[in-house]
């Protein structure tokens, strides 16, 4: 191979398979992001461009945050990585420690791995080892919702609800149920918050118990808030009814706070919240502040003590793990993370903002084609109609046209979704909500 051969392979866009994206559409008409700092991307073409959804749902702190940046140069130039299985490096260490202590209750063990979506396998791969150890071999049935999102590997499609995610890959994983979304437009648009009506899905997990028995089920798994799937705010109520469903079963309840972790919600975590506390909390994004790929499963001391104390003297406790499993960069990112998040009390920053971010969400009610806005801590997600025939076809326009007035925003189906940094001001909210409703004047 010459040089040349090089230069011309590395100068397409064509090798790149880009996930979760019209490579076509990409390809033909390319957006590219060069430089990141603070609230801002710098694009391509020289712009600044308002992050409305923190890259997507984890720069949490801001982009680029110095503290950050300068813990990973140290790390790496340090030690690069370190034997995950059988040796351990101090910063993991310490990295579990702290962020045990950010947790409610008893969750005080954590299994680091590397996306949310292995965290969420390793959560499930969890319930079901712990069902077993404890006796309770038969319970393996996992119960997710529908339009939940957990990740794609696949025990997160098979508990997944959002049917693109699920339809094009087989039989997925067996004895799986699902809740009913809480979702219900005639009911709860335009709710501020959380929703009043609605409360009564929960007890749609008694008829999966009635239908299959206790006896055969190991775990329900749920976002706190459904994110992907468009910004589902919990009824008042409902989550509590799940927790109680889930006792009285020996059902483990297993949150999957991705997204809602590390202060989203203007607490550390939703379980916080919701003042729920859950059997598992699986967690990434915001973690390392998506800085350093990372994800963790947040396990009770009951959970970690069965695995201790079922296996024999000297014996792995628990079959599973990942090559970067507490990855030293990773855990570096994670504690200078955590020092910037508390440096800046951003979770409570984010509490204190969160009614003028409601406000201004729901200043766009009467704009063209909004059919209802959902809010919660600093998310938002804004509905659209539909195009006929066209699913997402009006949602994509507004994506492109608020990027080309400088503002990126996130869209799933025809839902326009909201998550920025924590350190976002008040004038730049403004702004996301005053383009948004702009260029929803223009588009049809
Ligand atoms: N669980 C939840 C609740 C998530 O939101 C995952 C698991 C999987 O994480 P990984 O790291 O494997 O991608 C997620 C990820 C969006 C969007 O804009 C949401 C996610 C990822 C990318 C885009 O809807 N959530």
């Amino acid at each position: 191979m010459n040089n040349n051969s090089v230069d011309l392979k590395t100068n397409n866009l064509e090798s790149y398979w880009m996930p979760f994206t019209s490579n076509r559409s990409f390809k033909a008409n390319p957006r590219m992001f060069v430089e990141s700092e603070g609230m801002y991307y710098t694009s391509h073409d020289n712009r600044k461009i308002l992050d409305g959804v923190a890259g997507l749902w984890c720069v949490n702190a801001g982009h680029c945050r110095s503290k950050i940046v300068e813990a990973v140069q140290k790390q790496v130039s340090k030690m690069d990585y370190s034997m995950a299985f059988q040796m351990g490096h101090p910063s993991q260490f310490e990295f579990a420690s702290k962020l045990t202590a950010l947790m409610p209750n008893d969750l005080n063990h954590v299994f680091f791995a590397n996306s949310g979506s292995e965290a969420v396998d390793t959560a499930l791969k969890i319930a079901i080892a712990y069902q077993r150890i404890i006796g309770q071999a038969s319970r393996t049935r996992l119960v997710g919702r529908e339009k939940g999102y957990h990740g794609v590997g696949f025990g997160g499609i098979s508990v997944g609800g959002m049917v693109n995610n699920r339809k094009f890959f087989g039989p997925l994983l067996s004895g799986v149920d699902h809740l009913p979304a809480t979702y219900n437009l005639e009911k709860n648009a335009f709710s501020r918050g959380q929703p009043q009506w609605g409360s009564h899905w929960a007890d749609e997990l008694e008829k999966i118990v009635t239908l299959h028995d206790a006896s055969t089920i190991a775990a329900v798994i749920v976002e706190p808030v459904s994110g992907s799937a468009g910004v589902i705010v919990p009824p008042i109520g409902y989550l509590k009814k799940l927790r109680e469903i889930c006792t009285k079963h020996g059902i483990l309840l297993i949150f999957d706070e991705v997204i809602t972790g590390f202060g989203r919600l203007g607490k550390p975590f939703g379980s916080e919240y919701f003042d729920v506390v859950p059997d598992m909390i699986t967690s990434a994004k915001g973690l390392t502040n998506g800085t350093v790929p990372m994800s963790a499963v947040f396990v009770k001391s009951k959970i970690y003590d069965a695995f201790m104390d079922n296996s024999g003297e000297g014996a792995i406790e628990l079959f599973h793990g990942y090559t970067y499993s507490g990855h030293p960069l990773a855990c570096a990112a994670g504690l200078a993370t955590l020092e910037v998040y508390k440096e800046e009390d951003l979770f409570e920053r984010a509490s204190s903002l969160a009614g003028y971010w409601e406000d201004v969400a729901h200043s766009l009610k009467g704009y063209p084609f909004v059919k209802d806005i959902r809010n919660l801590g600093i998310i938002a997600g804004v509905e659209l109609e539909s195009r006929p025939g066209m699913p997402g076809a009006r949602a994509n326009d507004v994506f492109a046209k608020c990027y080309d007035e400088g503002v990126l925003v996130r869209v799933t189906g025809d839902t326009i979704a909201l998550s920025p940094p924590l350190i976002i001001e008040k004038n730049e909210i403004d702004r996301l909500f005053q383009t948004i409703g702009e260029v929803l004047k223009k588009v049809n």
